[in-house]
């Protein structure tokens, strides 16, 4: 037995090696546009250092470059040489043609991005819990609704005298968060504000963008419609006394089946501080987004900005709640072992709250604690970082906020542009040439969120400062996201030519239907691995795996769709401005 494991071993990596060295191109599978950068990435050893682009239906040749000098990654043992076409600038479709490498398809359209960014948008509609998704919006992907979530148990960590464990209540609606059908507040969190962050960013273009969901052609921006379905269930998650519950949840995560099919107890369980703050955030950003809709939601700005006060209010006397499962799992039952959000540490949970309530505010006291959260060093966007929502929210609204914070609001906007310089520094010696692989600690699980929010805050520091080169990083990001990266897998399912298929998503798994659910992002490379799954690859930028087995790797989730449909929505927006 034990000579056929060697075989077998010494046989993959052999295998591994060959594929490596085998010449390949790399490119965004989606698509480029006219007038910006165009650059392919040939991995192993190409015949020679020409490429040749031929126009698909003619053959006819109308590009010939020379491939730039072989650079080694950082993150694997993949080499790369960069095939750089940004001359070419007809639309079009084509074939880039490397000799010992073969060929790619490749286009060049005005709305390169407006299929995947509306896709990913999209996205969320398949996400959402409580309603029957119908064949006039989801065509294939139809299904009966989900978890009704009318009648959810009060769990024992979340008892107290006026609602004791067991009480029953009512929290419908909502996206699932990820793959499982559970429902975060905190990732919800992050979500909400990137997705808000968008519209705040472009609404002209947000505007007339339909996604082909229930509520197009209503009163309100698609963007909008999808955001406050999930918005309606957040604002259920609040007790009376203002503290917001951490999730709504299954005691232990479902089995690879369809929505609804399983009717275990649902729970909503501890209040915590930083499921309070995000809520505090995410509802005071909606008061000010949704104001200028009060005829078509009346009320509804005014009852979000009293619970973001009230939540406020509650984490003043609670600031430090964690919620964590390794403790109040041996206190009470039933256990509860779905994820988890357990953030430990708040400060950048009080900077966004207190940003965001000051900008819907403009109350003094908002002020002063955030002045003392202005001292710590932001990090990039992710479910526990969310500090840099509240930079983003001060630079944007600069000019409504009172005029003694101006100094305050130059601090955000400094510290994006720093951060924005950092990333086109190291961008420069990256072999992909793109901003994501700033270190090895980029690839973490959902690293494609990683990418997705260096691109949306370099984005952020494009309109700042009208500088060209933020604008490229980004692009450089989206570029990777489609198909410009270590592995070739253009990561939003059912878009470019080769996307992930068996995603680590429930409904994709048991729905019989051979393509996935259309229009998520695949957590992405992530050397951790912690799903125990088989990878081909294990290096940092190519260890992912296209099973659904991979929760790891190929999971999807709301808050690595955000940055996507921000990244994405944006370049296709600031494209068809004709931003050069
Ligand atoms: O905080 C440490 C950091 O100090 C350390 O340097 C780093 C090294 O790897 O690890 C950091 O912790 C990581 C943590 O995320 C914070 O980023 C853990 O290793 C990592 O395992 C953890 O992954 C999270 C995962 O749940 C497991 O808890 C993902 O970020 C998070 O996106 C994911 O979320 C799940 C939900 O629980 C359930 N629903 C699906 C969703 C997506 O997979
Ligand atoms: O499906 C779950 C996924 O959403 C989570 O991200 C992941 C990590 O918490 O866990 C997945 O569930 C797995 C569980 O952790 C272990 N048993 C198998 C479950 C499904 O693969």
């Amino acid at each position: 037995m034990r000579w056929f494991f060697f075989l077998l071993l010494s046989c993959c990596a052999g295998c591994v090696v060959a594929q490596q060295q085998k010449a390949v191109v790399q490119l965004n599978q989606a698509g480029f546009y006219p007038a910006w950068p165009k650059i392919a990435i040939v991995t192993g050893e190409p015949a020679g250092d020409r490429f040749f682009i031929v126009q698909a239906a003619s053959r006819d040749t109308v590009f010939a470059g020379l491939l730039s000098q072989a650079r080694p990654s950082a993150y694997s043992s993949v080499t790369a040489r960069v095939a750089d076409f940004s001359r070419l600038q007809q639309e079009g479709d084509y074939d880039l043609l490397v000799p010992g490498a073969g060929g790619v398809a490749l286009s060049i359209r005005r709305h390169a991005y407006h299929a995947v960014a509306t896709g990913v948008l999209k996205g969320f509609y398949y996400q959402r819990s409580d309603m029957p998704l119908d064949k006039a919006f989801a065509g294939k992907w139809s299904r009966p609704a989900g978890h009704p979530d009318t009648a959810v148990l009060i769990h024992a960590s979340a008892a107290d005298t006026r609602r004791p464990a067991g009480t029953v209540i009512r929290t419908p609606g909502g996206w699932y968060d990820a793959g499982d059908y559970n429902k975060y507040i905190v990732n919800s969190g992050i979500t909400m504000g990137t997705l808000f962050s968008a519209y705040e960013d472009f609404p002209t273009y947000f505007d007339t963008l339909q996604t082909a969901i229930p509520e197009s052609g209503d009163a309100l921006p698609d963007i909008l419609d999808e955001t406050i379905y999930n918005l309606r269930w957040m604002l259920t998650m609040q007790d009376r006394d203002g503290g917001v519950y951490h999730k709504c949840t299954n005691a232990a995560f479902d089995g690879m089946v369809m929505p609804g099919v399983t009717t275990l107890p649902r729970y909503v369980v501890q209040k915590g501080t930083a499921a309070t703050l995000d809520f505090a955030a995410v509802a005071a950003q909606a008061a000010r987004v949704i104001r200028k809709f009060e005829k078509q939601l009346p009320g509804l700005a005014d009852s979000c900005l009293a619970a973001a006060q009230q939540a406020w209010q509650w984490a003043l006397l609670h600031p430090d709640v964690v919620y964590d499962q390794r403790v109040i799992n041996p206190a009470y039952d039933p256990d509860i072992t779905t994820g988890e959000y357990g953030d430990r540490f708040f400060h950048d949970e009080w900077l966004w709250a207190a940003a965001e309530l000051f900008a819907a505010t403009g109350k003094k006291g908002y002020h002063t604690v955030l002045e003392q959260r202005m001292k710590d060093r932001v990090q990039l966007p992710g479910w526990s970082q969310v500090g840099m929502l509240g930079y983003y929210t001060l630079v944007r609204n600069e000019k409504a906020l009172p005029a003694y914070s101006t100094g305050m609001v130059h601090g955000a906007r400094d510290s994006i542009l720093i951060r924005a310089d950092e990333y086109l520094e190291k961008a420069k010696t990256n072999a992909f040439a793109t901003v994501m692989g700033q270190s090895a600690r980029d690839f973490v699980w959902g690293s494609n969120a990683v990418a997705a929010n260096q691109g949306m805050l370099l984005l952020m520091a494009y309109r700042l400062s009208g500088k060209r080169q933020y604008l490229e990083g980004a692009l450089s990001n989206a570029d990777y996201l489609l198909g410009r990266n270590a592995t070739g897998y253009c990561f939003v399912t059912g878009y470019g030519t080769r996307s992930p298929v068996h995603p680590h998503h429930r409904p994709s798994v048991a729905d019989g239907i051979a393509e996935p659910v259309p229009g998520l992002l695949a957590g992405g490379p992530n050397p951790g691995r912690q799903d125990h799954c088989t990878y081909a690859f294990t290096e940092p930028e190519t260890a992912y795996t296209d099973d659904d087995c991979s929760y790891a790797s190929n999971e999807i989730a709301i808050n690595w769709n955000a940055p996507a449909v921000y990244l994405l929505n944006a370049l296709e927006a600031l494209a068809a401005q004709g931003r050069r």
